[in-house]
């Protein structure tokens, strides 16, 4: 019989675009997953936009939709949680907790979590949020931070490949098993042969390292991935990532790479990257028409009354419009240094 799977995710809500759950949603459905969808902000749009208006879901409310779903044995279905932008300590410790009783029931409950706290050296988080996100890393199956929040986690800066691979050691140390830095720049030196070292080109990198191998020291299996950048304006693609990847590690695991020593983590990585990539084309080929070269300054610009809404909007991911590319990978070649 075939296997169904259920994830919880949690995210924020937009109703306009997407960004957070609105982002997630979709393509998982799509990678066959049936997805509850607990919101932690529900906000007019992505914060942005020059006005965002709506409100954080308090955590006392969090609280008593999971007590509901529990009544009811609803929680019980999850197969998979997935979390992105929580924003508040509180509801990342109800969180928290929820995902480590539902683990003692089900050890096999799988959690993704994207640790979102910033970027760009750019905290949008309390900080209480950090020692949190240190305590529970423990409890996630595989975690996607971006270069500034595996900085944070790690209290590593990350200058190098020499220190990116410490990084990950650290981040397996607090006991998450896999580990995947969603995007970084490497210095020409560290770039191994065989992949590009280009400005308009960004890495991200994989570890991998199971509990069991832990005590007899063995090296944690790792692969760093080149990708093209684009020069336009997305907002939402950590999340497509997460999501996309949380069904992708799911189906490698259900039909593991028989032909090599591929882990789950990079045979997943490689089919949500190559997605992400035609989504982020699509978006970009259609912002050179759409989005003047003045407007995406305008757009990148920190001071948010001065974006134009109407070019912001026209900037939105093109998900629906990519189903194809969400459903079958295209078939780029990516480098792959593993
Ligand atoms: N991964 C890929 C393949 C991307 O193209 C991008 C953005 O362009 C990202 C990740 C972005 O990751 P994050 O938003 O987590 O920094
Ligand atoms: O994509 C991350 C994200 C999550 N939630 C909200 C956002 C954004 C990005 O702008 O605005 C509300």
């Amino acid at each position: 019989m075939e296997k169904r799977y259920r994830v919880c995710t949690v995210q924020s809500h937009v109703v306009s675009g997407y960004c957070g759950n609105k982002a997630a949603t979709f393509p998982m459905q799509l990678l066959g997953f049936d997805v509850d969808i607990l919101n932690t902000v529900e906000f007019s749009n992505h914060t942005g936009f020059p006005v965002f208006t709506g409100k954080r879901t308090p955590p006392e409310e969090i609280k008593t939709l999971i007590d509901g779903l529990n009544k009811n044995g609803l929680t019980k279905a999850w197969t998979h949680v997935l979390t992105g932008y929580i924003g508040l300590p509180e509801t990342l410790s109800i969180i928290k907790n929820a995902v480590e009783s539902l683990k003692e029931q089900k050890p096999d409950l799988i959690w993704v979590c994207d640790p979102v706290m910033g970027d760009n050296g750019q905290l949008y988080v309390p900080e209480a949020v950090i020692p949190l996100y240190r305590s529970m890393i423990g409890v996630a199956d595989l975690i996607t931070p971006n270069l500034f929040e595996a900085e944070i986690i790690t209290d590593i800066k990350i200058t190098s490949l020499a220190t990116a691979k410490q990084a990950m050691a650290k981040m397996h140390y607090l006991g998450c098993p896999n580990v995947l830095i969603t995007s970084m720049s490497l210095p020409a030196k560290d770039i191994p042969n065989g992949l590009i070292a280009e400005d308009n080109i960004m890495y991200c990198m994989g570890s991998t390292l199971l509990p069991g191998n832990a005590g007899v020291l063995k090296q944690p299996t790792q692969f760093l991935i080149s990708f093209p950048r684009y020069s336009g304006y997305f907002t939402g693609t950590g999340d497509v990532l997460a999501a996309v990847l949380t069904a992708r590690y799911q189906h490698a695991l259900d039909a593991p790479a028989s032909h090599t020593s591929e882990t789950p983590l990079l045979t997943a990585t490689l089919a949500a990257i190559k997605t992400l990539n035609a989504i982020i084309k699509r978006t970009f080929d259609y912002q050179q028409i759409h989005v003047s070269p003045k407007e995406i300054f305008q757009i990148n610009s920190p001071d948010r009354l001065s974006r134009p809404a109407s070019a912001v909007h026209r900037c939105e991911l093109h998900i629906i419009q990519s189903k194809d590319a969400i459903d079958t990978p295209p078939d780029t070649s990516l480098v792959q240094y593993a």
